[in-house]
């Protein structure tokens, strides 16, 4: 009996770790936050990127695309052609 209920409050102990380490990997919303993944900072206030400083399109793009938003143009001069895909050449 004593076996059944050291297994029981192992179970439980099991239990509330893995929530409250859900919960500690959390922000305000909600959202998950993997510690290992630092978010890509774009800075769109002047010329500061050229296609070298990106590890692949994808990311180029998402700089050219936020920076259009931003700004309205090209700041980085990402795609020089002008058609709207930045940095082909890491792709
Ligand atoms: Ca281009």
């Amino acid at each position: 009996m004593v076996k059944v209920w050291a297994f029981i409050i192992g179970i439980l102990i099991i239990i509330f770790i893995a929530v409250s380490s859900m919960l500690l990997f959390q922000d305000d919303t909600g959202t998950p936050i993997n510690p290992n993944t630092e978010e890509t900072i774009c800075n769109c206030q002047e010329d500061s990127y050229n296609c070298s400083d990106f590890s692949d399109q994808i990311d180029a793009q998402s700089c050219y695309d936020s920076c259009l938003e931003q700004t309205g143009i090209d700041i980085h001069q990402l795609d020089k052609d002008g058609e709207g895909l930045a940095c082909e050449s890491l792709s």
